[in-house]
């Protein structure tokens, strides 16, 4: 099928001053919300934010005011902890009210610490690693049985992929060569509780995807004219899956969160570290 977006939904087609000021925003919200919860994933929400601005303002096709239309695009966050960086993303682009972000991980909130379907603009649960790579393969298929124009977007973490259903996927879409499929790897080298090459060397992660049959490219994945380039390259017609592998930074904007596995699971620890936090994204 060739991939070709079409015009229905909502690019904004924002320039990179615009996208910066958006990704500040979402970083704040980001720690603000696992401030208040007092828990939750700051580190790998704040590596995969900006690739999540630019798509859901000027790469998807979404409408956020008629939400569940058939040739939506679909984006499934398979690192289902980065909830923070979803659900914030999909309050500012219109999906539900800001203020429901603060109820994050509360008695009666709907915004669960890992990403749940009950949310406005969430397609589907995730949070068990390994399994958004394969749901989304189910949905690409779908479309296409269903002569649906829609693509699949589906975000991984690097210690996700250490999971082997993800490289059962991952022949299972070369085989069946699904052109509307695009995995974008969130690389910020930072697993749980150590760096991704302590817990499980990769290796060579590009060749080892074109080896199974999928197309790839690395990027910047803070660099919005990166990002830009990355997707067009995904938007290029072709007869099989893209596999995109974004270098990034765990904990990105928070000086004491950056490149460590302390902050992938714990909110700032104090109120001096969270206004600390506060300032310096304000200052990015
Ligand atoms: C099947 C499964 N095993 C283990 C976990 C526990 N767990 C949660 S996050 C995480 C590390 C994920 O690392 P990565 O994919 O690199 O995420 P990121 O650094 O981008 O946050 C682990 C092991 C889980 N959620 N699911």
């Amino acid at each position: 099928m060739e991939r070709s977006p079409s015009s229905v939904g909502g690019n904004e087609n924002l320039n990179n001053e615009t996208l910066s000021k958006l990704s500040k925003k979402a970083r704040e919200y980001i720690i603000r919300m696992v401030y208040e919860a007092k828990s939750g994933h700051p580190g790998g929400s704040l590596s995969i934010i900006d690739i999540l601005i630019y798509l859901y303002y000027n790469e998807m096709n979404i409408d956020p005011t008629n939400q569940n239309y058939e040739d939506r695009d679909r984006l499934i966050m398979s690192k289902g902890h980065a909830s923070p960086a979803l659900y914030t993303t999909l309050a500012l682009r219109g999906f539900f009210p800001q203020e429901l972000l603060m109820g994050f991980r509360k008695i009666n909130s709907k915004l669960e610490g890992h990403v749940h379907r009950g949310v406005p603009g969430v397609e589907t649960s995730t949070g068990s690693l390994g399994q958004g790579l394969g749901i989304g393969l189910g949905m690409a298929l779908a479309g296409r049985l269903d002569h649906r124009n829609y693509r699949v977007f589906v975000i991984l973490g690097d210690g996700e992929i250490e999971e082997g259903n993800v490289w059962e996927t991952l022949m299972g879409a070369n085989k069946y060569k699904v052109s509307n499929l695009i995995a974008i790897l969130d690389r910020n080298r930072v697993q749980l509780d150590d760096m991704t090459e302590n817990v499980m060397p990769m290796g060579d992660i590009a060749s080892k995807v074109r080896s199974f049959g999928w197309d790839t490219m690395e990027f910047n994945g803070h660099d919005f004219n990166e990002i830009r380039k990355a997707f067009e390259f995904a938007n290029q017609k072709r007869d099989g899956p893209v596999f995109l592998i974004a270098n990034t930074i765990k904990g990105k904007g928070v000086s004491y969160m950056e490149n460590t596995a302390k902050y992938h699971g714990s909110p700032p620890a104090n109120q001096e570290e969270f206004e600390k936090a506060i300032k310096e994204i304000r200052d990015l």
